[in-house]
């Protein structure tokens, strides 16, 4: 059933429709109602080799301050209109600090991570609690937290920033608030408080009984994201079967006092696989991944991608990935999951062989 040059009242019935802000299901259940999600967003590959230099580019131009907030560039996903949003639920963009340059305190109910594929001399303040960033580092900032980052050294510092903006954007829940016009604690001290009080495995401070939907744990260190991911492929050489998928070492960065997604809307993960190793799957939600170190072929629905260092991969929802490391390969990942999860609308299939 659709409209009809051959039936005038069937026109004039749609032409009533639309003067009462009305839309018959029956002509729209195919975009409404797919068999399988029908993702605007497409798979795309954003190479670092051209990223960081136009950052580079921004700082000598483009000064940070108040009203812009951050020096960031987001990455725009080429289905999705000319917004700046990576797939249909997150944000991710590169942010440049030059040498000395101070980004202003806010906050706001978007929350954030970065995570650092190189560099080091910026500390994030977070609450107050100054946060050291260096190269492997996750840092979180959970939704309403204050902050504001310094760069103390001589050189420019830039890193992912990763945030929930789209998906606030739709459920119409963003809130911002300035702060004062300087980051206002300038020490740099190389454990923040929070590590001091929750990065400890295992060990959760007992004056701390409520359970917040952030973690508390305001950096993942490099170090002990290395040493968890090296021990998984150690036990897996030593014979002990389940510890990681075939050559493919895995971390989830979770909040230490609830064990949940370090964000509540954000899951953020480290992969280490063997050169050789590989995977294949599809999901439902959308992901971001980052080659922090070696070099892949990421297949996206069929079309294969040589990546490198830095360089950065939109993996929308049910696109198939496959990922075959070419040698040593160390890959941050971030998605949409727990919201998925939550909303129990995950799903997911394991892509064998033959389906790949
Ligand atoms: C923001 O506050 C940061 O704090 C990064 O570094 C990116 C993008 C849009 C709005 C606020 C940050 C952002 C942002």
């Amino acid at each position: 059933m659709t409209a009809s040059d051959l039936d005038p009242a069937l026109d004039a019935l749609y032409d009533d429709f639309n003067r009462h802000g009305l839309l018959p299901l029956w002509t729209q259940r195919e975009g409404l109602m797919p068999l399988s999600p029908e993702p605007a967003a497409v798979p795309h590959v954003w190479k670092w080799a051209n990223l960081y230099p136009l950052a580079e580019r921004a700082g000598e131009l483009v000064p940070v301050g108040r009203g812009g907030e951050r020096r960031a560039i987001a990455l725009a996903n080429p289905g999705l209109s000319g917004q700046p949003y990576v797939t249909p639920t997150l944000w991710a963009a590169v942010q440049y600090l030059g040498p000395r340059e101070v980004a202003p305190d806010h906050r706001h109910s978007q929350n954030a991570f970065r995570f650092v594929l190189e560099g080091e001399g910026v500390w994030t303040v977070v609450n107050g609690d100054p946060v050291a960033m260096r190269r492997g580092d996750l840092l979180l900032t959970a939704g309403w937290a204050w902050h504001g980052h310094h760069n103390t050294l001589d050189e420019p510092m830039a890193w992912l920033d990763g945030l929930d903006i789209p998906l606030t954007g739709y459920l119409d829940a963003g809130f911002f608030e300035f702060g004062p016009d300087e980051v206002t604690d300038r020490s740099t001290p190389r454990t923040s408080r929070a590590e001091r009080l929750w990065g400890h495995a295992g060990l959760r401070p007992v004056a701390f009984q409520d359970s917040p939907s952030s973690s508390p744990l305001a950096a993942y260190r490099w170090e002990q994201t290395d040493a968890a991911l090296e021990a998984q492929l150690e036990l897996e050489n030593e014979g002990h079967p389940g510890v990681a998928g075939q050559g493919h070492a895995a971390i989830r960065y979770v909040n230490p006092a609830t064990g949940a997604d370090a964000l509540p809307t954000m899951r953020t993960e480290m992969h280490r696989l063997r050169a050789g190793a590989s995977f294949a799957h599809r999901e439902v939600g959308s992901s971001v991944w980052q080659v922090f170190d070696g070099s892949a072929t990421f297949t996206l629905d069929g079309n294969s991608n040589t990546v490198s260092r830095g360089d950065l991969v939109a993996v929308p929802s049910w696109c198939s990935l496959e990922v075959v490391a070419a040698e040593r390969l160390d890959l941050f990942r971030f998605s949409d999951a727990p919201v998925l999860e939550r909303l129990e609308l995950a799903r997911q299939q394991t892509l064998d062989g033959a389906k790949r």
